[in-house]
């Protein structure tokens, strides 16, 4: 099985309403964001610099992270993802497939969730933009 296969069974998204998905992930975690005082949690796991991941709300659970793009996160933490944190300088975007394939939206520099509004435990891979 090649990461090319898996793609030709992923549906297509039109360009609309992909940019609608994006908008609305980003408006999503910057509204989060200003609740996110409020639900520390874990925070501290998240290294400045890094796009951190956590399998349960509110920062918990299990974690993984990486300043880099990321074309799979591994066993450990696939499909598990609930709540993320982008600590990079760079919009995030993240996938339900490895290798960058099945956009689930982006969050811009800074931006979090302490839940994912749509796509829980999905997560497959994610690239800095
Ligand atoms: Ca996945």
């Amino acid at each position: 099985m090649s990461a090319g296969d898996e793609r030709r069974g992923t549906p297509v998204i039109g360009s609309r309403l992909r940019r609608a998905l994006l908008s609305g992930a980003v408006l999503a975690g910057a509204l989060v964001t200003f609740n996110a005082p409020a639900a520390q949690a874990h925070y501290s796991q998240c290294p400045p610099g890094h796009f951190c991941i956590w399998q349960h709300s509110n920062y918990e659970g299990r974690f993984f992270s990486s300043p880099n793009s990321t074309p799979n996160v591994g066993s450990y933490m696939n499909d598990r993802t609930t709540s993320v944190w982008n600590r990079t300088d760079r919009t995030v975007c993240m996938y339900r497939h490895q290798n960058y394939s099945y956009d689930m939206g982006c969050y811009r520099a800074g931006g979090s969730t302490g839940v994912m509004p749509i796509h829980n435990d999905q997560l497959t891979s994610f690239r800095l933009e």
